[in-house]
């Protein structure tokens, strides 16, 4: 369901309020970052009071570079202070939580719970922990949340600052890969619109530069793949190594860009005790069934799991199983 269909559910929602909060998922990703920035620019011209719920304590690279550039001018809370910002009427508060809708994903389960009036605006499939009591504005056809929010900007014709444009059109270009994931028509028509307020591709680039030695770890993993049926990708990490799950996520995106492939799975320790599995897929095939059974989670294009007290092996041992058990079951 396309943002524009529903808009009158949101605007409904944000009319009865006067104190909005916005949040997104844990280990902010400059989709969730962009599109809450894109969302708070939207309701600033509601006159709206405006907070930005954000608990990680540290953050990738791009979104790191943003907070930086943008120190004084986002309101930013921590959940633990929530209750000083909240409006006394309970009713005139609302929670707008983007680019998720899994209540284990959020930055802040405290203020779920906190905050009665819930909106999500998100690009997920929904699954068993979806937020619940909340409007649900899900779009699972589009490449990412900055792209709604910006189909919202451009509907209203709300004029936002060639920053902010930038910001959008980074996330859009991270969830698509370089528009080579989930994109469509309508994915380049929204970045020409973002380019036309004066997003540039140039800033873009820079934002979403990576740091080399962690890309020569992630390189690490491409030399153990192993394909199951030729259209399923497994890799593993070898156990010295930590990754972060953005960049187990990262090499299972990768896995998706050769012949044939159509799921990619990544195993590898997130901590010394975790190990976490990282999957992909183009749409063909739902990995979230089977990460569900190893106790994670997911849809069909993306899932993931972690693991405690184990090896990779016995991991990847179990996680064969599964999916010959699914394949099997077809
Ligand atoms: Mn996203």
């Amino acid at each position: 369901m396309s943002i524009i269909s529903e808009r009158r559910k949101i605007n409904k929602a944000i009319k009865n309020s006067k104190t909005i909060f916005l949040m997104a998922h844990k280990n902010l990703d400059l989709d969730a970052l962009g599109s809450s920035i894109g969302m708070l620019k939207y309701l600033e011209k509601r006159r709206k009071k405006v907070y930005l719920i954000i608990d990680d304590r540290i953050h990738e690279a791009g979104v790191e570079k943003v907070l930086r550039e943008l120190d004084g001018v986002l309101n930013i809370v921590r959940s633990d202070n929530l209750e000083e910002y909240l409006n006394e009427k309970a009713n005139k508060n609302l929670l707008i939580i983007l680019d998720t809708n899994k209540t284990e994903l959020v930055q802040s389960e405290k203020a779920l719970k906190k905050i009665e009036n819930k909106l999500v605006i998100d690009h997920h499939d929904l699954g068993r922990t979806t937020i619940k009591n909340a409007t649900l504005i899900i779009d699972n056809k589009i490449s990412s949340t900055c792209e709604m929010v910006t189909n919202l900007i451009e509907y209203y014709d709300i004029d936002i600052d060639s920053y902010y444009a930038t910001i959008l059109l980074a996330g859009i270009v991270l969830d698509t890969n370089n528009y080579t994931l989930n994109t469509m028509a309508e994915t380049f028509y929204t970045s020409y619109y973002l380019t036309s307020l004066g997003a540039s591709a140039k800033k873009v680039q820079y934002l979403l530069k990576q740091d080399i030695n962690e890309y020569a770890e992630r390189q690490k993993l491409l030399s153990s793949i192993e394909t199951i049926n030729d259209k399923i990708a497994i890799t593993k990490a070898t156990p010295y190594t930590h990754y972060r799950r953005e960049e187990l996520a990262k090499v299972a995106d990768t896995l998706l860009f050769f012949n044939n492939i159509e799921a990619s799975f990544v195993i590898g320790h997130i901590t010394k005790d975790v190990i976490g599995i990282s999957a992909r897929s183009l749409g063909g095939y739902d990995i979230g069934k089977i990460l569900e059974k190893l106790g994670g989670g997911g849809d069909s294009y993306t899932g993931a799991a972690k693991f405690e007290n184990t090896t990779i092996s016995n991991v990847e041992k179990e996680l064969k199983r599964i999916i010959k058990e699914e394949s099997e079951g077809e």
